[in-house]
């Protein structure tokens, strides 16, 4: 699997790193399991994990291999992010998913037994509207079996209404390099 490492923390255009490569953003619910992907590409403890949600606030732009850069984004839907906090949180995401033109593909992570909500769904609607296609990694798949992986996979898909939805587990690794050859191959080789 590739080596990744960490590049930079930033909020504004001016701290986001300056780069030829692609990017690829991973958005999500707060708690989907974000940083914890990120951690199993890089098989070492690069970004933050915790039991208390919003741990990740800040868009921190990783290297994978040289080859392209992934964005940890900070989750939405973190209840206890109010007022002003939250409106320069959206501008945060906003500015970034609008003004990054090497922006290649978003994956958007959920839990696996969560539905497709409206925070999804704006989220795909919006970043598809600037023509960036989109993925699902369905996260937390070591708790369900095959079969409820499956269904989950189904649901999702209609759900969305988007074709790739991947099931993944940061906890066995399950599909996590699958969902990277995925990324790479559609999104970053040509
Ligand atoms: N069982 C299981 N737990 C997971 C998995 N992925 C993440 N978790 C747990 O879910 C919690 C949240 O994981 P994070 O990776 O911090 O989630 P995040 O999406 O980065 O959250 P924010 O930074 O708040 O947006 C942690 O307690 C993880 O250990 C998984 O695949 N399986
Ligand atoms: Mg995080």
């Amino acid at each position: 699997m590739a080596k990744m490492t960490f590049i930079k923390s930033g909020v504004k255009m001016k701290d986001f790193p300056v780069s030829k490569l692609r990017e690829v953003a991973l958005a999500g619910r707060s708690n989907a399991g974000k940083s914890s992907l990120i951690n199993v590409w890089a098989k070492d403890k690069v970004a933050k994990v915790s039991q208390a949600p919003g741990k990740t606030r800040l868009l921190n732009f990783f290297n994978m291999n040289d080859s392209y850069i992934v964005v940890d984004m900070p989750g939405y839907g973190y209840a206890s992010r109010g007022g002003e906090e939250l409106k320069t949180w959206r501008k945060m995401i906003e500015n970034y998913l609008s003004q990054r033109p090497q922006l290649a593909g978003m994956v958007i992570l959920m839990d696996m037994a969560r539905d497709w909500q409206d925070d999804e769904e704006l989220l795909a609607q919006f970043v598809m509207r600037h023509d960036i296609p989109v993925a699902v990694g369905l996260t937390k798949a070591d708790k369900f079996s095959k079969r409820d992986i499956a269904k989950a996979v189904e649901r999702i898909q209609k759900q969305s209404r988007l074709q790739e939805v991947f099931p993944i587990s940061s906890q066995t690794r399950e599909g996590c390099e699958e969902l990277e050859e995925f990324i790479y191959r559609s999104w970053i080789k040509e």
